[in-house]
Order: structure tokens, then sequence, then C-alpha cells
């Protein structure tokens, strides 16, 4: 039986399916995406025509998404960190926090990071305004929230908190989470602090010079 995950270290949704990975310590093999290794690519092809990564695949089933890989893990690999908690109100505030993390601070950390990736002549400026207020917004109401948490519904490590660690990490760079947002800072050093976002990040270390905006020298 083997179990394995498709995408690369760099990639944010990559690194949230590995936290859930991690969390759990479950074996499995990492297939890379890049040109050293075109085979993986052409398997991701097959299984998800859009080639969007993570994508993991157990003995022939496709699991792509990474809140569906972490669900599928949940249910065919548990283990002792309970990523979608048994209660029915704490596992709808997981899923809805794990929304909030993808939907508005991932997808506008990525309309920054991806306008920054076009040729100079194709940037559209008002892209980067309109993810810098959604972003500004969404760091507000979440700065008012974690005054009160550890992790992003209280006191377990959850699924919404696999999103949050690489969601917040690139945000912060693509857009600093400014200092009057301390809960926000405090609880994404927690994150960074977590040994299984710990070990995601530093196997992306080495390719932080991916990063079109200029990585910053922390973290
Ligand atoms: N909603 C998807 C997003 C996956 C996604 O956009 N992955 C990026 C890498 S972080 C990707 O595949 N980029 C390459 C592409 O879009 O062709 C998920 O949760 O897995």
């Amino acid at each position: 039986m083997t179990l394995a995950l498709y995408g690369h270290p760099f990639s944010s949704y990559t690194q949230k399916a590995l936290i859930a990975l991690y969390e759990n310590a479950i074996a499995f093999e990492f297939r890379i995406i890049g040109p050293a290794a075109p085979e993986n690519y052409d398997r991701l092809k097959r299984a998800w025509s859009l080639a969007k990564f993570p994508l993991l695949e157990e003995d022939g089933t496709n699991v792509f998404e990474s809140t569906s890989i972490i669900e599928y893990l949940h249910l065919k690999h548990p283990g002792p960190v309970r990523l979608i908690p048994n209660d029915g109100d704490a596992a709808v505030e997981t899923r809805t926090l794990d929304r909030v993390f993808d939907n508005y601070v991932m997808t506008p950390m990525n309309a920054i990071v991806r306008n920054a990736m076009r040729a100079e002549e194709d940037r559209d400026p008002s892209i980067v305004t309109e993810a810098r207020a959604q972003l500004e917004a969404i760091y507000g109401w979440l700065d008012q929230r974690m005054a009160t948490r550890k992790w992003a519904i209280g006191e377990v490590f959850t699924l919404a908190d696999c999103a949050a660690a690489p969601s917040l990490f690139y945000a912060d760079w693509a857009h600093p989470i400014a200092p009057a947002f301390v809960h926000l800072r405090n609880y994404r050093q927690r994150l960074l602090a977590r040994p299984s976002y710990d070990r995601a990040n530093n196997e992306a270390r080495p390719y932080r010079h991916y990063f079109p905006l200029g990585a910053p020298d922390r973290d």
C-alpha cells in the first residue's frame, strides 16, 4: 500500500497537506512536481486535468483539493491529532475557518504574488490594491478572533490551522501584518513554531528565491 503526495515544498497548498501528514506521522512518498520529474506532472495531469497540486494517491484512489486530502487522511489514516473534531459544532467551526483562510487569506495573497509573476506590461495595480484591502479586512477580523484563542477554533489544533499556517506565512510576506494586529502576529508565530509546520517550512527554504516579491530575511 503506497500513499503518495504530489506537490512542491514551496507551494502553500502542498504545505497545508504536509502539515496534516506530519501531525500524525503518516508514512508517505513525496513526489515533487517540477522539471526534474516530468513523470510526476504527467501523473498529476492524468488524475486531475487542471493539474493543481497537491494530489494524494493511494492504491488507485486520487484525492485532490488540500481540504479534501486532509478529510481523507482523517478518515483513512486516523491518528492522535484529530484534525476534524468529533464534536459537530466544533467540526462546523473548523471547516468554516478552513474556508476563511483559503478564500480570504490565501486567495488575495496569491493574487498579489501572481500579479508580480507577470511581465511588467501585463501587471494590473488594481488587482493588488483590491487584494491588499481584502487582506487588511481579514487581518482585522482574525486579530479580534485570535485575542481569545490559541489555535483557530480554540485549544485544539485542527484542519483550520493547517490552512492558516501557509496562508498567513506567505500573506505576511506579500502584505505585512501590521504590528497593531498583535494577536494575529502571535498566532502566526505559534504556527511557525509548531513542529509540523516548522518541518514543512524548513523543507521549503531552498526554494525561497522563487518568491517573486523577494523573500524577506526572516521566518
Ligand atoms: N484549492 C486548491 C488549490 C491548489 C493550487 O492552486 N495549487 C497551486 C500550487 S500552491 C497550483 O497548483 N499551481 C499551479 C497551477 O495553478 O497550475 C487546493 O486546496 O488544493
